[in-house]
């Protein structure tokens, strides 16, 4: 107890300094940049902030390490291709606890924290929500005192960043990694080899045992680079443990002429391509060579680390599962498994059945789409040629399993092939996903409509086979990231009027519920969305030069592009808005303010040109006389966490209205509520479980349910019909056929027309009168001022579920997990 009442103390404390001593040191560490104090850019005052900090959260790191290897722990591997990161240094001061302290210091020195913090730009090593959660994920493992390490690629381009130029999304390369990040640390002592391509041999070993040895035709080095992820309020420091490929063989023997130098070094770069790019989601992913290399190259540098690190505590292979838990978030690294069984039989001499129970009893699957076809299959062509012994074991893993389906379900040779971890059809390959079924002993979606559809129709025969490896993991995100460090002045009035326990404790927010009685708060509550609107007013006005009102109904809807996700949608209500001006200039509307901001795959036109048609209505409608200012739209380019951050605060709605049953999850619409912003949604993903939540009179919801969307489609769906019978949506239609928004070019926008009114997949024609209905109900409900406001409190109070610390702890029971004390930092440690 003393030693943690000390412990507090110091971090009360900059570093347990005086704030001339701080001065001192954070002077002294501008020496790394080459800078004097009178030289030094706010560039140079973050990066050796960053330092100081870094090195407090080294310490911290140690200590936790010790820990481990006094102590049985269990450790989290969580296997992910993308991780969204967002910025380090205001989350380590916030964890740490050090964020007052730095600022009043920093203040002295007349240095501004949030200037100096705006310096940090981020990474971007993930494309949108999938990497975002792996990120929330592991604070949340860190701040619930969990060991974890997250393995993925360190790569050297990250998400492309976008601009728009003329209305259209342009992909600029992410340089970020060209300048030095004090947040990572490498770790060549570490590295591992990823052997590619060859041919396997089989052997009798000294024991007389019948093995197969893989000779590989290259070999690639990945070296580790750790990140450090500190948790809230927590003594644990966690690592992130990204990955570089570097070349080895030819590179390090080169001739000495230069002929053969520059050979050698475009060799070496050629390899090292594996790390270069981050892939965007795209639909033509399997064709791609490189990215399945990423995915092994990934695999295996964390399983040969994670084998590493349980041999040197002195632990026998046998008891792996008792030691590491791996989640493989999405089908992406299912390799693992494969690799897993390869390097136990092959390089650590088990036989096939012991190494199988260790290694489904090691491994657990998340799933997160509900798009058949983005379920990876590799061609077996392309996979023999890279991993002939992977494809050896694939055979034998699907010769077992499919005499068990026999056994189980004689006469159902359907069944046989759908299992088959062989697809026999057109070109023979790999379905990734099935694999990740048999060789994980959990599967999990991230809802409860999501893992209903795995159970019922995408993975339905696993489900028969294994009903009890299926379980929902509705997804969380970290209060941390979005709602003290976005929304600074929400989070200190709530923690005014509750304490400051709901910051770890989510559904403490549930205190707040009574306040709605509370005129003064209420009153509190609206002034301070204002201003946070107005915060988000000043960022537009100076970056877009537009104008908008905060007094408007923001109304904003922030995801990666998709035609699925319905950004079209919501701009058919924009366009009903502008032609009912039109109509009756003088009409009574209630001013909104539309945000748009996501990236589209560059490979998806569709995904594009809906980007194309936000800015085109926007060009037409900000500044039409008749208008008057009453509606503005705007699309925020380069959307990031960053960006993130500054746009949920200042949202009154929060647009949710993919067609039900495409969203796996979504958590953008969590992110929102938690800002007490109101959502219009579909019954699609996480919808339903808000709209549990925070209550049916407190959520907007319209249009069909999954299943009515299965009828229709199933009774023949005819959009002709839908467009004929409605005349607000024709008048839509026609004046964005007509070329209205194109300068009169009608061909502009011609392929999203002939998409809804051909074959309409995503139900837009049927969708759009319940949509309208229900926004023209929220423009009469947003004019009463104090309805809305006790209806945003309450989103806010009721949304404890939806924090990334509940998600983990619901995963506990697929880790068997626990919670492992770490000893406070000793008093010689802290920083002098
Ligand atoms: C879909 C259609 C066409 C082409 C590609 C896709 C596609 C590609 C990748 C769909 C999903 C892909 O990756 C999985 C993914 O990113 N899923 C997202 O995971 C989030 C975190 O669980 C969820 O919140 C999102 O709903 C889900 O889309």
């Amino acid at each position: 107890m003393q030693m943690r009442e000390r412990q507090m103390q110091l971090d009360e404390d900059p570093m347990n300094l005086s704030a001339e001593q701080f001065k001192q040191v954070l002077n002294d560490t501008l020496l790394r940049q080459g800078k004097l104090p009178e030289t030094a850019t706010l560039h140079d005052y973050y990066m050796a902030l960053a330092h100081l900090v870094h090195d407090r959260l080294l310490k911290r790191w140690l200590i936790t390490t010790k820990t481990h290897a006094t102590q049985n722990v269990k450790n989290i591997a969580y296997l992910s291709a993308e991780f969204l990161a967002g910025t380090y240094l205001d989350n380590a001061l916030l964890n740490l606890g050090l964020e007052q302290s730095v600022r009043q210091a920093m203040q002295n020195m007349g240095l501004d924290l949030e200037t100096v913090l705006q310096q940090e730009n981020e990474l971007g090593l993930g494309n949108g929500e999938l990497g975002r959660l792996a990120v929330c994920y592991l604070d949340s493992l860190a701040t619930l005192g969990i060991p974890a390490i997250g393995y993925g690629i360190r790569y050297e381009f990250g998400c492309f960043n976008q601009e728009i130029r003329d209305g259209w999304q342009v992909e600029l390369v992410h340089k970020c990694s060209l300048y030095s990040n004090p947040w990572e640390i490498p770790h060549p002592e570490w590295a591992v080899d990823v052997k590619f391509g060859g041919y396997t041999e089989v052997y009798t070993d000294d024991q007389g045992q019948y093995r197969v040895r893989w000779i590989p035709e290259y070999v690639i080095r990945g070296i580790p680079f750790d990140t450090l992820i500190p948790g809230y309020q927590s003594d644990r420091v966690n690592a992130m443990r990204l990955w570089v490929a570097e070349a080895v063989g030819s590179f390090d023997d080169i001739a000495t002429d230069v002929e053969g130098f520059v050979d050698a070094v475009n060799a070496k770069a050629a390899v090292e391509t594996i790390s270069k790019i981050l892939y965007p989601h795209e639909d033509r992913m399997q064709h791609r060579e490189l990215r399945l290399q990423q995915e092994f190259f990934l695999v295996s540098c964390a399983l040969q680390d994670v084998i590493r690190l349980h041999r040197s505590e002195g632990n026998a292979l046998e008891t792996l599962p008792e030691r590491f838990a791996m989640q493989l978030n999405d089908t992406y690294s299912a390799i693992a498994i494969v690799e897993l069984m390869r390097l136990l039989i092959d390089e650590h001499g088990m036989i096939w059945e012991d190494a199988w129970q260790i290694s489904q009893s090691t491994f657990a699957y998340t799933n997160h789409t509900l798009f058949p076809e983005a379920l990876e299959q590799w061609s077996v062509e392309l996979f023999s040629g890279l991993f002939p012994r992977h494809l050896e074991i694939i055979y034998e893993m699907n010769d077992r399993l499919l005499s068990q389906v026999r056994l189980q379900s004689p006469n159902e040779q359907g069944r046989i092939e759908r299992m088959s971890l062989i697809n026999e059809q057109e070109e023979r390959s790999i379905r990734m996903v099935n694999l990740a079924c048999v060789g994980s002993h959990s599967i999990n979606g991230v809802t409860l409509l999501q893992t209903e559809f795995l159970k019922y129709d995408i993975l339905k025969d696993f489900y028969d086979v294994y009903p009890g490896k299926f379980s929902s993991q509705t997804n969380g995100v970290s209060p941390r990231r979005f709602m003290v460090l976005s929304n600074p002045r929400l989070a200190n009035l709530i923690t005014r009027k509750i304490g400051e326990n709901w910051i770890k404790n989510l559904n403490e927010l549930k205190k707040l519920e009574v306040l709605i009685e509370d005129p003064e708060f209420c009153n509190e509550w609206h002034q301070l969305k204002q201003a946070v609107k107005q915060d988000l007013a000043a960022y537009i006005s100076e970056h877009y030069h537009v104008a908008v009102d905060v007094n408007s109904l923001f109304d904003v809807q922030t995801k990666y592009i998709h035609e699925y996700r319905r950004q079209h949608l919501n701009v058919f209500h924009i366009i009903t808005l502008y032609n009912r001006i039109k109509a009756n200039p003088d009409i009574e509307i209630t001013p909104r303010t539309f945000i748009f901001a996501g990236k589209a795959s560059p490979d998806c036109s569709m995904a594009r040109l809906v980007i194309k048609f936000i800015n085109s209505v926007a060009d037409v409608v900000n500044v039409d006389p008749d208008v008057r200012g009453r509606i503005k739209v705007i699309f925020l380019q380069g959307f990031n966490v960053k960006l993130a951050q500054r746009i949920y605060p200042a949202a009154d709605l929060s647009e949710q209205i993919s067609v039900a049953g495409k969203e796996a999850s979504g958590t953008s619409g969590m992110k929102f509520a938690m800002n007490g912003a109101l959502t219009i949604g579909t019954l699609d993903g996480a919808n339903l479980e808000i709209l549990e939540q925070v209550g049916e009179e407190n959520f907007f919801r319209f249009g069909l349910t999954a299943e009515d969307v299965y009828v229709l489609k199933a009774s023949g769906y005819n959009p002709w019909h839908f467009y004929q019978n409605n005349h607000e949506l024709r008048e839509v239609v026609d004046r964005i056929a007509s070329g209205y928004f194109a300068n009169g070019n009608a061909n502009l926008f011609k392929p999203m027309i002939d998409s809804v009114l051909g074959r309409d997949e995503y139900l837009l024609l049927v969708d759009y009168p319940f949509y309208i209905a229900c926004q023209d109900q929220i423009s009469q409900i947003y004019r009463d001022r104090d309805r809305w406001t006790r209806m945003s409190i309450l989103n806010v109070a009721r949304i404890g579920k939806f924090s990334s610390d509940r998600a983990i702890q619901d995963y506990w029971q697929i880790w068997n997990a626990r919670s492992v004390p770490i000893e406070s930092m000793p008093p010689e440690m802290v920083y002098r």
